[in-house]
């Protein structure tokens, strides 16, 4: 099956490309290099040092004889993706290809625009492609936990059923997201709900939690393979910030009173998800809804255990309580349903004390990389 990983290039992408191809599946990258731009317009870098995309190829089919095939151009310009299908043919597309920092979006206006523009144009325009020439083809989008927002009830997989004054339906869960980039996910989850209804599309919207770790079974082959890892005060997501910090003895940042609750997975778990919503597909006209995560945890929590696991390798690991520079509930009900991965074979892999072993070991390997002036967070939502 020939599937293409758009934003493949990216964290979860590159780790999906991989997989997919050792698993026997045809693969496409295509990816506008966005993210390395912007990091470099940031002053920020991944901890871990990766190759150009051609060379992380060319290693790749070295190491494999698989080759992948790659399309360098942005989805947001309809008649460079037009050309990338018609050469590849996909009949699954992955879509990871996004802005996807919270934080990015806050910074200003410009930045508020450019996500959403990026985002739903980028979104709006595979629709389009797809309907237009290749209508069979299943659509697997990267959507977030985010989206629900912390709702004060149980979260459901996407749609919630409802009984008001005497009648009962089944709508969408309602959704009240954190920031401009978590509300970009909600208006292309809308856009793609439409488009399955109206032109019989089939979608399937996966709702990632915080991914973590970074080695997969592919990206450890080499060290030319290897994944990004973001610390930084804008892409750096929770838990691979604090081991980080962990590893060069700054003290873990946890934003306010650390109760904010979040569905977290293993970037081991994120291929195999979506390895399996792609070998079952939804049907012409479906828009299917996954929550994928493995595992809740307050941030508290996790830099409690961040810290034990640095403690037990001889480390002095303080944990500081910054004000938060967002606005969002610091203690809250969160409670979210992830029964259906489970049901299509999803074994989780789940946090533990080895997990964090290893990532707190591979952070010293890269530890002289890291700038400390990126760690503490700057922007803020309520400037
Ligand atoms: P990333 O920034 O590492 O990768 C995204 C990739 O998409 C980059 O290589 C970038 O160059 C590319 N891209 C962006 N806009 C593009 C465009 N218009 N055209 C072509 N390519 C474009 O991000 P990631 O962490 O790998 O996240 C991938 C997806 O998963 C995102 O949609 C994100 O919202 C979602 N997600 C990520 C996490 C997480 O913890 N990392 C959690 C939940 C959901
Ligand atoms: N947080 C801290 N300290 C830090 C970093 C974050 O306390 O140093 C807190 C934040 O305030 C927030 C929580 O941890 O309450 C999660 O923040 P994050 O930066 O780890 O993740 P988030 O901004 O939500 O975004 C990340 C990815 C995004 C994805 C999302 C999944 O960047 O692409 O959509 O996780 S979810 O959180 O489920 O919406």
């Amino acid at each position: 099956m020939k599937v293409l990983v758009i934003g493949g290039d990216g964290y979860c992408g590159w780790a999906t490309a991989l997989h997919l191809a050792n698993k026997g599946y045809q693969v496409g990258i295509l990816d506008s290099l966005a993210r390395r731009h912007w990091d470099a317009k940031l002053q920020v870098e991944t901890l871990t040092p990766i190759a150009p995309i051609q060379r992380r190829l060319a290693r790749w089919y070295q190491l494999t004889e698989k080759s992948i095939d790659l399309f360098l151009g942005d989805i947001t310009n309809y008649d460079f993706l037009k050309k990338a299908l018609h050469q590849f043919e996909p009949e699954a597309i992955v879509h990871f290809g996004e802005q996807r920092s919270a934080p990015y979006s806050m910074i200003d206006r410009e930045h508020a625009v450019f996500t959403q523009v990026n985002n739903v144009v980028g979104t709006l325009n595979v629709l389009y492609a797809i309907k237009e020439d290749f209508p069979d083809c299943h659509l697997v989008k990267l959507g977030t936990m985010g989206e629900y927002g912390t709702p004060n009830i149980d979260i459901e997989e996407g749609y919630i059923t409802i009984e008001h004054n005497g009648r009962q339906d089944t709508l969408p869960y309602p959704k009240q997201p954190g920031s401009y980039y978590h509300l970009s996910k909600v208006h292309d989850s809308h856009n793609i709900h439409f488009a399955c209804k109206i032109w019989g599309l089939r979608a399937t919207d996966l709702n990632q939690g915080v991914v973590y770790g970074v080695k997969t079974e592919e990206t450890a082959l080499d060290e030319l393979l290897i994944n990004r890892l973001d610390y930084d005060g804008v892409f750096g997501t929770a838990l691979n910030r604090f081991c980080i910090q962990a590893a060069i003895a700054h003290p873990l940042t946890v934003y306010g009173k650390g109760g904010q609750t979040r569905g977290f997975l293993d970037i081991r778990d994120t291929v195999r998800c979506v390895e399996l919503a792609i070998a079952n597909p939804a049907n012409p006209r479906e828009f299917r809804v996954f929550n994928q995560f493995t595992e809740q945890f307050s941030i508290g929590d996790l830099a409690l255990m961040v810290k034990k696991a640095g403690v037990a390798m001889g480390w002095d690991v303080e944990i500081n309580h910054l004000d938060n520079p967002r606005v969002e509930l610091e203690e809250h009900y969160f409670k979210a349903k992830n029964t259906k991965l489970i049901d299509l074979g999803l074994e989780p892999h789940y946090l533990s004390d080895s997990l964090l072993d290893s990532l707190l070991n591979f952070a010293t390997l890269y530890k002289d990389r890291v700038d400390h002036k990126q760690i503490l967070p700057k922007v803020k939502w309520n400037r």
